[in-house]
C-alpha cells in the first residue's frame, strides 16, 4: 500500500470547485466560496448532527418557501436543536443569498443548520451554538432524456431507518443509508433504488417519494411507512386530485410496483420523474405513462404560475 505524503495530499485536485465569485451566507455574513468553511469540531461534520432543506427557485421565486421553512423547524425541533433564527430571518437569509449570487431566474438553495461546535463527544453541550448556512446555487438535473425514457430502479438491500431509530420524517444531515442505497443502484447499473422499511413495505427512493398508478388511481406510501413527507409529493397529490384522480396513501409492497400501470417519483431535485422498471420487471408498457406525463406537464405549469 502506498501512503500519500502530506504534499501529495495537499495537491490532489478535487473535481468540485465552487465558482470563486459565489457567496455563501453563514450566520449572517456573506462570505466567498473559498472562505465558506466550518470547523472540524462542528457536530454536523463529526456526527451528521444537523438538519437541512433542498429548495428550488423558479423564476427568482423560492418554491414552497413556507413549507420548507416549516419542515426545517420541525426537523430541528425533533433533534432538539434550538433554531437560532426566526422563520422570517431564515426567509430573509435565503433572499439575501439569492441576491448576493445574482440568482434572478432558476436556482437551488441548500439550507443547513448544524449543531455547531462541540466537544469530541456525543453529548450535546448546553452551550451549543448552532450555525445556519445558506448556499444559493444552481442544480444539475437528470438529463432530459431520463424524463423521456424513465428511470430503471432496483430494490435496495439497505433498509430505510425505522421510525424508532432516526425518523425518516426528519431531514437530518445523516444521509448515509440513502447514499449506500444509491451506491447499490449505481453498482447495479440502475438509476435509483427503492428503499423498504423494517417490515418490507415500500418506503421511498433515496431522495424522492414514490407513487404508483393503477386503474387511473394513484397510491403512495403513508408517512407511517417511513418516508420523508415530501413537499413535491404534496403538490403531486394536489395536482392529481385536481385532475379528478383518486389518490390514496396506502402501504405498498414491491409487487404493487411490479404490477402497476405506471410509477413515478417526486422530489425537489427530480420534480416528477417516471419509473419504467423495478428489479428488471417492466412497469406497464415500459414507457412513461399518460397519467405521469400529464402530471409532469401540470407540475411545470404549477411551478411557474
Ligand atoms: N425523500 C427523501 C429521503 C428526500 O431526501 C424527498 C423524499 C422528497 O422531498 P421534497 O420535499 O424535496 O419533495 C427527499 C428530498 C438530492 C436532494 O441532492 C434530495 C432531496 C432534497 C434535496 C436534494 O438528491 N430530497
Amino acid at each position: 500500500m502506498t501512503t500519500l505524503s502530506p504534499s501529495r495530499m495537499a495537491t490532489r485536485q478535487n473535481p468540485f470547485t465552487p465558482k470563486p465569485e459565489m457567496k455563501v451566507w453563514i450566520d449572517g455574513e456573506l462570505v466567498s466560496a473559498a472562505d465558506a468553511k466550518v470547523s472540524v469540531f462542528d457536530h454536523c461534520l463529526l456526527y451528521g448532527d444537523g438538519v437541512f432543506e433542498g429548495i428550488r427557485v423558479y423564476n427568482g421565486r423560492i418554491f414552497k418557501e413556507r413549507e420548507h421553512i416549516e419542515r426545517l423547524f420541525l426537523s430541528s425541533k425533533a433533534i432538539r436543536l434550538d433554531m437560532p433564527m426566526t422563520r422570517e430571518e431564515v426567509s430573509r437569509a435565503m433572499h439575501d443569498a439569492l441576491e448576493a449570487n445574482g440568482i434572478t431566474g432558476d436556482g437551488y438553495i441548500r439550507l443547513i443548520v448544524t449543531r455547531g461546535l462541540g466537544a469530541l463527544g456525543i453529548a450535546i453541550t448546553k452551550a451549543a451554538c448552532p450555525s445556519v448556512i445558506v448556499i444559493a446555487a444552481t442544480i444539475s438535473l437528470y438529463p432530459p432524456d431520463v424524463y423521456e425514457r424513465g428511470l430503471r430502479c432496483i430494490t435496495s438491500s439497505v433498509m430505510r431507518t425505522p421510525p424508532n431509530a432516526l425518523s425518516p420524517r426528519i431531514k437530518t444531515c445523516n444521509y448515509l443509508n440513502n447514499i449506500m442505497a444509491k451506491c447499490e443502484a449505481m453498482d447495479a447499473g440502475a438509476d435509483e433504488a427503492v428503499m423498504l422499511n423494517h417490515a418490507g413495505h415500500v418506503a421511498e427512493c433515496t431522495g424522492d417519494n414514490l407513487f404508483i398508478v393503477r386503474d387511473d388511481k394513484l397510491y403512495t406510501p403513508p408517512t407511517s411507512s417511513g418516508i420523508l413527507e415530501g413537499i413535491t409529493r404534496a403538490v403531486a397529490i394536489e395536482l392529481a386530485r385536481k385532475r379528478g384522480h383518486h389518490v390514496e396513501e396506502k402501504m405498498l409492497l414491491c409487487f404493487d410496483i411490479y404490477s402497476a400501470d405506471e410509477c413515478f417519483l417526486t422530489g425537489t431535485a427530480a420534480e416528477i420523474v417516471p419509473v419504467v422498471s423495478l428489479d428488471r420487471r417492466v412497469i406497464g408498457t415500459g414507457k412513461p405513462g399518460p397519467v405521469t406525463r400529464q402530471l409532469m406537464e401540470d407540475f411545470i405549469a404549477y411551478r411557474s404560475a
